[in-house]
This record gives structure tokens, C-alpha cells and sequence, in this order.
């Protein structure tokens, strides 16, 4: 008999982060993160991480009774009764902003990998291996140095984290205004001489495009060899995309939402049109993040590299994902939101189950690095993640660290991502609006 679940333990947690710039406006000195930790009567945890906010933690709740009681290799009876419990609530749009606001997905992800984690530990396998049709796929998950624009600090009276005893370059650049292409490029070689990046993406949607492309350039300079990307969010028209995007596609390796929804246009037919004139192969967090969409963005060739983040299609749902993309000659990758260690793990396994060429993942770690909640966090090392071997997630949690984390989160007070609100510090008043950069205004 494998063991069963006896606790279930819904951790609503906050780190602290920089002024990351973004068409959302400029991330808050904190981010808020879910860790669920089950509990089973042979003595193990499972963990999983998600995005937090008051409808994720009330939707887990929601699915207590069906998790607390089960048994750990009871994995797609436990989801497939969380799904149907979650569907009751109604259905769920992603939203127009960077970041996805829906609940169930999330919610379902978090259960399935606490309980992937349980399973695999009571089998002595690693998640890696269980996950998809063929498991394992490689031992190394290659991650892109995902950069920013960075605001100043010093114009907010928020409590930004500060670098007093900086250990290398980019502890001295990552809390620090970075506004310019050189700032930029700086930022890729202090992560570069950390971290051993071969690809960077710059996240776009914040200075008017011409800068963007600017800092791009810059980017090509200092790493001539690079695999580069730009992704604005789909703040760009086409005719905007296609201008900004042309003079610099020999740059790139692809786009990222060069631009999206537009008059009476869907995003999947204006991206259609975009790589149609420009060539340029591109890639989606946005309008391709279930199956219908997917379908559809296939059916008009809007998408070549769908970003399967397992936060958002779950950890099997990636990994299908990147089954498809394999058959259907497209390339699997991933998106990413600020995150701590467990989500760095989950998304390791997913990586390394995905068959056949995919792309560099995306990851936040690099602004979290140095926060953890697990003892031994994935290291980067030449831009690579060593998928681990060991059982489960081959994570384990850092009591003391989870509790600090969560400590942080009742004190905040936070129950949402909020990037207007350190927008207000630089343009008083400031809105978002899907269409126009953060600081075009
Ligand atoms: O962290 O500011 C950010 C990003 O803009 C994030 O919200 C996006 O979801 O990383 C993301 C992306 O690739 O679009
Ligand atoms: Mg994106």
C-alpha cells in the first residue's frame, strides 16, 4: 500500500525583488509566491510553488478534503477531482496584463506537484522520470539570462533591497537604475560571469521600441555569439512591431509578443501577420496558453515556440505541450514570473521531460537568488540546470526559510502582484494600459 496523505499545508509566502520594469509598470520591492506542502504517514513532504493572490489560496482550500486522506499514487484521481471542483467556480480569463490572473490552473499545479513529489519519493523516483510519455529526456535544462530595465530605487521611498556586501558584478548592477543599452549590456556580462548564459532576453513593453532595439544591439555587441529575444508583451501594433522588429532580425533568434490583440484583430492573427512580413519566428506567453488557443495559434502559424510554463498549463499539460511541439516541428519553452526554489526545481522536471530541441528556459531566479526555502537550491552553472536524480522534486524544504518567507507575506499584507504601484514614484498617476509602453506616457 503507498502512503497516505495526512496534512495538507497552504503557505502563502513574499521575497523581496528589484524595480524590474515591465509593461505592467515596475515590480514592487516584494513578490508574493504559494508553496503547498502535503504531509504522508511514512514521513515524506511534496511541495509544489505557484503565483499567490486571494483566489489561488481559496481554491486551494477548496480542495483540502479530496488531497488530505488520499493516497500519494492516487496523483489523476486527486487532479481530475480538483479540476471538477474548481470548474464549479466558473470559467477564468488569463487577463491583459504580463502576468496570468487566473485561479484553477494554478491551483491544479500546485496539487500536482506536491503530489508528483510524494509519488515520486514513495517509488524512489525522481519527477523528471514520471512526467510525459517517455520521461527523462536529458540530465541538463539550459535557462536564458532573462534581463530587465531596471528603475531607480532612489526615486521611491519604498524599501527596495540594497547590495551592501556585493560578492560579484551582478550583485553590484541588480538592484541599480539600468535605463540605457550599455546599462543593459552591463547587466548581461555581471550575469553572464555568474550564471555562463549562451541566449538573453530582454523583457521590452517599457521604453518606446526604437530604445528596446537599441539595447538590443548593445546586447549583440557584447555577446556577438548570444541567442537574443525582445519581449514587449504585445504593447506594439503590427505596423509598430514590424518597424522596430525589421532593422534588428538578424539580431534575434525569435520574438517574444512582438504584439497581440489590435482592433478588431486577435493576437494570434496579427502574430500570423507579423512573422508572415517580418519571418521572424516567434514565441508566446499570452496567446497560446490552453488548448483552444494553442489550436488556433497553430491553425493561422502565429506561434513557433508556445512557452509552456508549467504554473500556468501544469506540469503534464507542459510537458504535452512539448510532445506536440516535437511532433509538430514547432519548440517548446518556457515563461516565467518572479519565483523561489521550488518552482525552479518544478520547472527543471518539466524541462527535462519535454522531447526533442527546446529552447532555453525562462527563469526569474537570478533577481531571487540568494532568497531560498529549500536547504540546496538548483544552482545555474554555464547556463545550465542539472536535473536532479535524487526521488521526488529532490528538494527539500527549509522550515525555518518557509516560515521567514511567510512571516514576510502577514507583514506585507499583500494579496496581489501590484506593479502600478511603484509607477506612481516616477509618473504620478500612472495606469496600465496593454497598448502603450510603462514609460511611454
Ligand atoms: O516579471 O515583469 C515580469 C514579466 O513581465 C512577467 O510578468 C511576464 O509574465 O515574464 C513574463 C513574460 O515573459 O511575459
Ligand atoms: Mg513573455
Amino acid at each position: 500500500m503507498f502512503p497516505k496523505i495526512t496534512k495538507m499545508n497552504i503557505v502563502p509566502v513574499a521575497g523581496y525583488d528589484g524595480f524590474l520594469l515591465n509593461l505592467s509598470g515596475g515590480h514592487a520591492p516584494w513578490f508574493i509566491r504559494c508553496v503547498l506542502v502535503l504531509e504522508d504517514d511514512s514521513g515524506n513532504r511534496g511541495v509544489g510553488e505557484i503565483p499567490s493572490s486571494d483566489g489561488i489560496l481559496k481554491g486551494l482550500e477548496q480542495c483540502r478534503s479530496l488531497i488530505e486522506g488520499a493516497r500519494v499514487n492516487e496523483v489523476k484521481k486527486v487532479l481530475s477531482q480538483a479540476r471538477h471542483v474548481l470548474s464549479r467556480n466558473g470559467p477564468e480569463e488569463r487577463g491583459r496584463q504580463t502576468f496570468d490572473l487566473r485561479v484553477a490552473v494554478h491551483v491544479v499545479t500546485a496539487i500536482e506537484s506536491a503530489l508528483y513529489d510524494l509519488f515520486g519519493q514513495a517509488l524512489g523516483m525522481p519527477v523528471a522520470d514520471l512526467l510525459g510519455q517517455f520521461g527523462r529526456q536529458r540530465d541538463e535544462v539550459e535557462a536564458l539570462g532573462y534581463l530587465f530595465l531596471l528603475g531607480d530605487p532612489d526615486k521611491t521611498d519604498l524599501p527596495y533591497p540594497k547590495t551592501t556586501d556585493p560578492v560579484d558584478a551582478w550583485d553590484e548592477v541588480r538592484y541599480r537604475e539600468a535605463m540605457t543599452p550599455d546599462a543593459v549590456a552591463n547587466l548581461a556580462k555581471a550575469a553572464f560571469d555568474r550564471y555562463g548564459f549562451k541566449d538573453f532576453k530582454l523583457k521590452g513593453g517599457v521604453l518606446p521600441g526604437e530604445e528596446e532595439a537599441d539595447c538590443i544591439r548593445a546586447l549583440h555587441e557584447a555577446f556577438p555569439e548570444a541567442r537574443l529575444t525582445l519581449d514587449p508583451n504585445g504593447a506594439w501594433g503590427l505596423e509598430e512591431a514590424v518597424r522596430v522588429l525589421e532593422p534588428i532580425k538578424g539580431l534575434l533568434s525569435y520574438a517574444e509578443d512582438p504584439c497581440g490583440q489590435e482592433g478588431g484583430f486577435s493576437g494570434r492573427e496579427t502574430m500570423a501577420e507579423f512573422k508572415k512580413r517580418t519571418g521572424l519566428a516567434t514565441a508566446t506567453n499570452m496567446i497560446a496558453t490552453d488548448y483552444k488557443q494553442l489550436k488556433l495559434a497553430v491553425q493561422l502559424n502565429a506561434v513557433d515556440i508556445p512557452l509552456a510554463d508549467c504554473h500556468f498549463w501544469t506540469m503534464q499539460g507542459a510537458v504535452a505541450v512539448g510532445e506536440l511541439c516535437n511532433e509538430w516541428g514547432m519548440t517548446w519553452g518556457s515563461h516565467s514570473n518572479n519565483h523561489f526554489d521550488i518552482s525552479l526545481a518544478m520547472m527543471t522536471h518539466v524541462a527535462a521531460a519535454c522531447p526533442g530541441e527546446i529552447t532555453a528556459i525562462d527563469t526569474h531566479w537570478i533577481w531571487q537568488d540568494g532568497q531560498r526555502i529549500t536547504q540546496e537550491p538548483l544552482t545555474i552553472r554555464d547556463g545550465q540546470l542539472t536535473v536532479p536524480t535524487t526521488p521526488g522534486l529532490g528538494v527539500t524544504l527549509d522550515e525555518d526559510k518557509l516560515m521567514e518567507a511567510h512571516q514576510l507575506y502577514r507583514q506585507l499584507d499583500v494579496g496581489q502582484r501590484d506593479d502600478a504601484m511603484a509607477m506612481q514614484f516616477l509618473i504620478p498617476g500612472w495606469s496600465f494600459d496593454p497598448k502603450r509602453p510603462a514609460l511611454v506616457r
